[in-house]
């Protein structure tokens, strides 16, 4: 291809391996953040002392991002744990011991446990970066299976259980969602997401500012977002007040609907339910919409009309509309202006990506309820909102937890409850952690459990595939053997499991991961992708270690197959829907509060609460809290002060930075910060944990999808006073 150069491939190639440890050039890729771009790992004397851009990878072609190489800081890192640790005393305080003393103990105690109080006593906190690792994330899963646990507590409830329950509504199934075919997209609408920093969620797509840029050039990009966010000052920003999506999109599509512009063939043929959502959103007043949302009544007009005019148009959305307080509606809303307007399952629309695997499917669906002394807790595709863990632990009663296992998660600086951790940590009688650090949360640990990165791991992109615009695939082995003591997940698990006396947590015999992701490819639909007489499996792509497109078309008119209602009809109308609506119709009814919303903000050197060791991610950061000079002068405040933000359950101080880049009437903080770690140079940093003003419980939380509120949040900002030099 014309796009690399030979020069560079060349001798790239002649160095290539993949053992792990050799030395030579190991084509990798990175699983910090869904984009997976494609890295080559370059190893001397069994270490990685360099990682640069895989310019032969055909999907990332040559892009990664700042955090991309850091992960070999972080595999070196002298913070990192490299062998069991075992608490002695108050939190933090830790010895080194070996595994079999480790897992014996943790084994014998976890027994106890499930023989006293049963399965749901065992509670799993999965956090983000687990989900990029096959081993990881099914060596979890697999556990709490065995066990017949349900408590399967995750991340999701902070980004995502909303977008699932829509999908869940929609489709059928949570985990289907549909991506912008942005190749073939001429008219895009980018609705709460930064991609140009966050690389894209439910979107993988590593060339995403590429594809952004032809996009604008043939047509338009739309970001409607509170901040005037890298994404929109490159394209053209539509600003909103937070936490008002859902009256901007019942807006939109009440215009399609008093303009008779929907492609009411399509509906008939396709979609149930979809009169009665006209009916109850037909008269929707755009006026009051134009209040709430701060966008002129005639600009959602207008705006409607051109996107349902453009012949190839797609409305995405992503975190932005996932965390306010009716966040399934607002994403239910998002997936029917898609279908309404006729962009559905169309080449440039909003299409499902591909499925290459055989099997698998029926695990993606998922909704319920867990019935507890707690209230009706609802599960979305498996995951249990972290909203209610806290009191799942400290509340007496039938079906407490007792033990805990976190996985590749910080709860303490990335979900609400912040406030409580401490005391139901403590109050365990068993809390295990699979980590790379000693953190805010597993400090209070009875054992941390030393992780591999992912240089030390073979993979597949799986989380991705399905998200994949330009569908993708890449086996990449090991580049390193895992140092000192780390494990993967799947094997901890396992050992603990056996100790138990539970047998193998493998669904079928012993396999592996892997070896089921294996024979899902040479089950699927794939074969013959490359001209190869045999179907896709890791060993063919073993032989393409950059990886392989996969010259498949997405879904366009074959979505049918992959929707799982009842009559196989999209579906626009639920008594989940109906309910949020009478919900959200009683918060009409009343005036919007006074005072400011605090809204996040991601920033590309750093990921979520980690990330912040490494010297060279860190040494630009400073959080502070972005006001509007307008808000900032009502209040006497000035860029640099130190300002109190306090919600109705906490408040916290932090640096005001005043700016015009955020809508008036709100502020803005990215979370993660506050540390107070085994990170040493994490917990040098400055910025506060942001999150303790989130409040916990069930109330904190959307009761459809368990989802936390966190974006559009109440907050009042005072002056503290000047800056404190060095602080
Ligand atoms: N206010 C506010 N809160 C938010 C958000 C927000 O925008 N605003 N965003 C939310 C979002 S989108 C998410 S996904 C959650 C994230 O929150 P969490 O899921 O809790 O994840 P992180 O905070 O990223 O913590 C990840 C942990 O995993 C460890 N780790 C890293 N790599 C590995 C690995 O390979 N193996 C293992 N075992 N451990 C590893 C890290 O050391 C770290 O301790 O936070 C959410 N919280
Ligand atoms: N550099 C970096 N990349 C990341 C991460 C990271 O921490 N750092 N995290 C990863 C994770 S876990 C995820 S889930 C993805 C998320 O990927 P994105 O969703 O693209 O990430 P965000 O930057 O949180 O984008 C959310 C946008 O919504 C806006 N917003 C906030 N409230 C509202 C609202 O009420 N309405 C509207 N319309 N917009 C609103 C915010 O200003 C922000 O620009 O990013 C991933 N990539
Ligand atoms: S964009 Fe995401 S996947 Fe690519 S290098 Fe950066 S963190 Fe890694
Ligand atoms: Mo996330």
């Amino acid at each position: 291809m014309a796009a690399f150069s030979p020069d560079v491939k060349a001798p790239a190639e002649a160095r290539l391996s993949v053992t792990p440890g050799e030395d030579g050039d190991h084509p990798t890729f990175c699983r910090l953040c869904e984009a997976f771009c494609g890295m080559i790992a370059t190893v001397e004397g069994g270490v990685v002392t360099k990682v640069t851009p895989d310019r032969a990878n055909p999907h990332s072609r040559g892009h990664i991002c700042v955090k991309g190489p850091a992960i070999a800081d972080i595999t070196y890192d002298p913070d990192r744990v490299l062998r069991p640790l075992k608490r002695i005393g108050a939190p933090g305080e830790f010895v080194q011991v070996g595994w079999d003393e480790a897992l014996d103990d943790i084994g014998q105690r976890m027994k106890a446990i499930l023989d006293a109080d049963g399965p749901d006593a065992i509670a799993a906190y999965f956090g983000n970066p687990g989900a990029f690792s096959t081993d990881t994330f099914m060596g979890v899963q697999w556990f709490l299976a065995r066990l017949g646990s349900r408590k399967f507590y995750t991340a999701g409830s902070q980004d995502s259980t909303s977008r699932h329950l829509a999908s869940y509504v929609t489709y059928g199934v949570a985990f289907r969602n549909s991506i912008p075919d942005l190749p073939n997209n001429d008219f895009l609408i980018i609705l709460g997401a930064n991609p140009l920093v966050s690389h894209g969620g439910l979107l993988t797509a590593p060339r995403l500012r590429h594809d952004l840029d032809a996009i604008a050039a043939r047509g338009r990009v739309v970001v409607i977002d509170p901040r005037r966010t890298e994404t929109a000052e490159r394209y053209e920003h539509v600003p909103i007040q937070p936490d008002s999506d859902t009256w901007l999109l019942a807006a939109m599509l009440s215009t399609i609907i008093e303009e008779r512009l929907a492609d009411e063939d399509f509906l008939r043929a396709n979609v149930t339910g979809w009169e009665t959502l006209f009916a109850r959103l037909r008269g929707f007043p755009i006026d009051a919409a134009a209040a709430r949302t701060g966008i002129a009544a005639d600009d959602i007009r207008n705006l409607t009309r051109d996107f349902v005019r453009a012949d190839r148009a797609a409305l995405y959305s992503r975190v932005g509309i996932c965390r306010g307080r009716f966040s399934t509606l607002a994403n239910f809303f998002v997936d029917a202006i898609n279908i309404a307007a006729g962009k559905f399952g169309r080449v440039g629309g909003s299409v499902f990506g591909v499925f290459p695997f055989g099997v698998g499917a029926e695990l993606l669906q998922g909704y319920g309820i867990l019935e507890s002394r707690l209230g009706n807790v609802p599960v979305i595709g498996g995951m249990v909102p972290a909203g209610v863990l806290t009191s799942d632990i400290l509340e007496p009663g039938k079906g407490r937890t007792r033990a805990m296992i976190l996985v590749a998660g910080n709860p303490m600086l990335s979900a609400p409850g912040v406030d409580r951790y401490a005391e139901a940590f403590e109050a365990l009688d068993l809390f295990i952690s699979c980590d790379l650090y000693v953190t805010e949360s597993n400090r209070h640990a009875d054992y941390v459990l030393p992780a591999a990165t992912f240089l030390e791991k073979p993979d597949m992109p799986v989380l991705g595939i399905s998200h994949m615009p330009l569908p993708f695939l890449q086996y990449s082995a090991a580049a390193i053997e895992k140092r000192g003591e780390a494990r993967d997940e799947m094997d901890i698990f396992s050992a603990i499991a056996a100790r138990m006396g539970l047998g193998s947590i493998s669904p079928v015999a012993e396999a592996r991961p892997l070896d089921l992701l294996d024979q899902a490819l040479r089950a699927g639909p794939m074969r013959h992708v490359l001209g190869e007489a045999e179907a896709l499996s890791i060993e063919v792509l073993a032989r393409h270690p950059h990886g392989i497109m996969l010259d498949v078309p997405l879904t366009y008119e074959g979505w049918r197959a992959h929707i799982e209602t009842e009559d196989n009809q999209l579906r626009l109308w639920h008594p989940i829907i109906a309910s949020e609506f009478d919900r959200w119709d009683q918060e009409r009814a009343t005036p919007a509060a006074s005072g400011l919303r605090l809204f996040s903000q991601r920033k590309l050197k750093s990921l979520n609460s980690w990330m912040h060791n490494p010297e060279k991610l860190v040494r630009s950061q400073s959080p502070a809290l972005l006001i509007h000079p307008k808000d900032a002068s009502a209040r006497n405040i000035a860029s640099g002060d130190q300002v109190s933000v306090a919600s109705k359950h906490a408040s916290v101080e932090v640096r005001a930075l005043v700016t015009d880049t955020v809508i008036p009437g709100s502020v803005c903080y990215p979370h993660g910060w506050g540390h107070n770690g085994g990170w040493l140079n994490a917990n040098r940093q400055e910025g506060a944990n942001i999150n303790r003003l989130l409040g916990d419980g069930l109330e904190v939380m959307e009761p459809a999808s368990g989802v936390t509120f966190i974006d559009g949040l109440p907050v009042e900002v005072t002056r503290c006073g000047p800056e404190i030099p060095g602080v």
